[in-house]
């Protein structure tokens, strides 16, 4: 599928190979299926629907690793009949070259994957947890506050945005369609954990980090991306959420991550704090997105070992219930971290709270 080109700015932009800072997201060059995501995106949440998502669905889960049953299994489809609707995936290792991302998946199966589910009618969103391109260490070594700065006058991030952006253009169907993809780089910025944080750089060389990003794939030809803005949960009002914010013109959904942290003081006690923020967030995001014409979601969240029997519709299901978001998505069920799970899993005690929560009309699975 062509690209769709509006307005003689874009046709400039082929022939320049590079996107300014001044352009309006209806000049953006994006495939039909990345535009008919945005739409249905935005149908959701106008419905009062939420889409669920889950990361690394197919490829591995509780009991099965990454390679054993790839695309043949689904915790969540295995407790309520349908796989999610959404499916994350993590693209944390691509830029060094290797086959296998972070948590040992092979970008093989990722690939096969996500052009199956989009097959299916799915959606998709990808994330990224790159290495440290200074000091050689994870995402989260967030020893050298340096880092962004020296990556940006050194360029040293343009070999990784190609090896990222030849991955994307390699989601085609048969038929040559590109799958649309949700792309949520440099997460979490309100926080200081990564590399990218706000400890770490200021908010004009965050913003151009994630513009580089953006002009990057734009430059490699990659129009299949929705790109995604997701902070922590420190922003207290819409001015701080939208402190580090790379631009109307090239963001379409804004959200934020938020776990609810073990029951160190009892699980009801977690409950309530959790329950509070989802909801101050979930108002901020979607107030943001009314104000600047963009689609609001809960781009991760959980309950590590899902540890209350009734999560899904006493905790979850509340704090979305009269929110215009278009999407939730739970984190993975590690397969090699018995506690690492935000989904259940045939047999675990929360499986028949999801089951009520899976037929609530609010929520949409695959199969809806
Ligand atoms: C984290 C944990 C890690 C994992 C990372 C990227 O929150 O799940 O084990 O490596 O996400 O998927």
């Amino acid at each position: 599928m062509f690209p769709k080109l509006t307005g003689i700015l874009s046709l400039c932009l082929v022939a320049c190979s590079s996107v300014q800072p001044g352009l309006t997201d209806s000049q953006i060059e994006r495939t039909a299926e990345a535009d008919s995501l945005i739409s249905r995106l935005e149908q959701l949440a106008a419905n009062n629907r939420i889409a669920f998502g889950h990361q690394d669905d197919v490829v591995y889960g509780h009991t099965w690793s990454p390679g054993t049953a790839s695309g043949a299994r689904s915790d969540v489809k295995d407790v309520c009949g349908s796989l999610p609707l959404v499916i994350g995936f993590d693209l944390g290792h691509i830029e060094i070259g290797d086959s296998l991302n972070l948590d040992g998946v092979a970008f093989s199966d990722i690939r096969r994957e996500a052009i199956h589910h989009f097959q299916e009618g799915g959606i998709i969103t990808m994330s990224w947890h790159p290495r440290n391109p200074l000091t050689g260490g994870t995402a989260w070594d967030n020893s050298d506050s340096t880092v962004v700065g020296e990556a940006l006058a050194k360029n040293m991030l343009d070999s990784w945005h190609k090896r990222i952006a030849e991955f994307f253009l390699s989601l085609k169907t048969p038929d040559g369609t590109l799958v649309p993809v949700i792309f949520r780089p440099w997460h979490e910025m309100t926080g200081s954990w990564f590399w990218w944080g706000k400890e770490l750089c200021t908010a004009e060389e965050y913003i151009q980090l994630y513009r580089s990003t953006f002009n990057a794939m734009h430059h490699e030809g990659v129009n299949n991306l929705v790109f995604a803005y997701s902070t922590g949960i420190e922003p207290a009002d819409n001015d701080e959420f939208l402190a580090r914010y790379p631009g109307d013109d090239i963001v379409s959904v804004v959200g934020f991550d938020y776990y609810q942290l073990g029951a160190e003081n009892g699980i009801s006690q977690s409950k309530v704090k959790y329950m509070s923020e989802m909801l101050r967030m979930g108002k901020l995001v979607c107030d943001v997105a009314k104000k600047h014409g963009k689609i609001a979601a809960i781009c991760e969240t959980g309950l590590e070992g899902v540890v209350d029997n009734q999560w899904w519709t006493k905790t979850l299901l509340p704090v979305t219930a009269n929110l215009p978001l278009a999407y939730v998505l739970v984190w993975r069920n590690a397969h090699d971290m018995p506690e690492h799970f935000y989904a259940p899993w045939p047999g675990h005690s929360s499986q028949s709270d999801f089951i009520t929560f899976f037929n609530n009309p609010k929520t949409v699975f695959l199969n809806d």
